[in-house]
């Protein structure tokens, strides 16, 4: 028996295609070319999570967390943004990433665990995404805070690019995300930030972590106009996120979008959603999946034709191959690096840092690694 049941949310949102690839709504411009581009994106994400799911459960990587059920949310909105512009991800918007042509042998050599260096050293940038992405971040909110400060930092400089964050529901309970929100709404920052609302924060359900009716909501005491689409749409996301960064970008001020998705999987691979939710919910949103939506709509439309989705399924995974084997070749980092690079590095690092470091060396030289370390010579 699960421990919550989670309450399906109103749909009262913003939608283009319905469940079934019809159309409801109002059909963005975008060109053939996007589409297939959207597409195709939403494809390799897909197939990227089973790839790097496998490679975890061979030990080959940590911990995954999948963008499963919820690709339409980060490519339809990245699909928005235009060169020069800046994106804040959270760690489930692989899509928004592969959209701007992410190195995929880069990320898998990242997630087997070599550090940034090595990586750079063996598997250097041949090409800029047109988009700037900052790293992954995993304390929650902070990228939203981050992003805003980034873009004033354009804006103080007539720069006209937008900066997009990301941010599960779970996560606008953080004061970072208030205050961020606060600050754009106040300053009229160039900054769009995209709630990814896929009804669960690890065991906890969107209803129980909010009384408010919806998160969109959220957005309306800080003054900043938002918009509450369906997030398995992604032509829905995607000419939302467009009134949004046109807003911005011509000195309008912040804009906020709530995408109702569902998380189709375990929130990671170290989680287990059966302990705290029934299974029947998954099959309620698999009738809803963004993927099909959407292939439908281009079957129907001429853009993709008959055959074209199991050809694009097989070129993504021959390429998600090719570069699981180009990072298998990248060697493995000195463990010592993970001491690099740290705030305190100068002053010859903290007490526990240097604890760390020594019992870590004591234990690669096959000696006991709880040493009694007293500090003295650290500042
Ligand atoms: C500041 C901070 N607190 C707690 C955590 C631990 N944590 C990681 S993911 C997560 C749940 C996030 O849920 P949500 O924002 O809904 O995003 P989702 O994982 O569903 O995409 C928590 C509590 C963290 N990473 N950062």
């Amino acid at each position: 028996m699960s421990q919550w049941q989670e309450q399906r949310p109103s749909e009262e949102f913003y939608r283009v295609l319905d469940p079934d690839g019809n159309v409801v709504g109002e059909v963005p411009d975008v060109d053939e070319e996007t589409l297939t581009r959207m597409y195709r994106t939403m494809v390799t994400s897909r197939e990227f999570d089973e790839k790097a799911l496998r490679m975890q459960r061979r030990g080959e990587v940590s911990i995954v967390a999948r963008a499963t059920g919820e690709e339409a949310v980060s490519c339809g909105s990245a699909a928005a943004l235009e060169e020069g512009d800046w994106c804040f991800p959270s760690y489930r918007q692989t899509p928004a990433a592969l959209y701007w042509g992410a190195d995929m042998a880069r990320a898998v050599a990242g997630m087997m665990g070599a550090e940034p260096e090595t990586v750079d050293e063996h598997l250097p940038v041949e090409e800029e995404p047109p988009v700037s992405f900052t790293p992954v971040y995993v304390p929650l909110a902070v990228n939203v805070t981050n992003a805003v400060g980034s873009a004033m930092v354009d804006r103080f400089r007539d720069n006209d690019a937008v900066t997009m964050s990301y941010i599960g529901d779970g996560s606008t309970s953080q004061g970072d995300f208030h205050e961020a929100l606060n600050f754009a709404g106040v300053f009229d920052a160039p900054a769009v930030t995209v709630c990814q609302n896929n009804q669960w924060a690890i065991s906890v359900p969107a209803h129980r972590q909010t009384a408010a009716e919806t998160f969109a909501q959220k957005a309306v005491a800080h003054g900043v106009p938002y918009d509450r689409v369906d997030g398995n749409d992604v032509l829905a996301v995607y000419a939302k996120a467009k009134e949004h960064c046109e807003r911005a970008r011509n000195g309008e001020g912040a804009g906020y979008i709530e995408a109702v998705t569902y998380r189709m999987v375990e929130h990671n691979t170290a989680d287990e959603e059966s302990v705290y939710r029934d299974a029947d919910e998954r099959e309620y949103w698999e009738d809803k999946d963004p993927i099909d939506r959407l292939e439908t709509f281009l079957l129907r439309t001429g853009v993709l034709e008959e055959g074209d989705p199991e050809r694009i399924r097989e070129e993504v995974r021959d390429e998600i191959q090719d570069a699981v084997d180009e990072a298998r070749e990248v060697p493995v980092s000195d463990p010592e690096t993970m001491f690099e690079h740290h705030l305190h590095e100068e002053s010859g690092g903290s007490w526990a840092q240097e604890h760390q470091r020594q019992e870590l060396r004591a234990e690669r030289n096959g000696e006991n690694p709880f040493t009694d370390f007293t500090g003295e010579g650290l500042e």
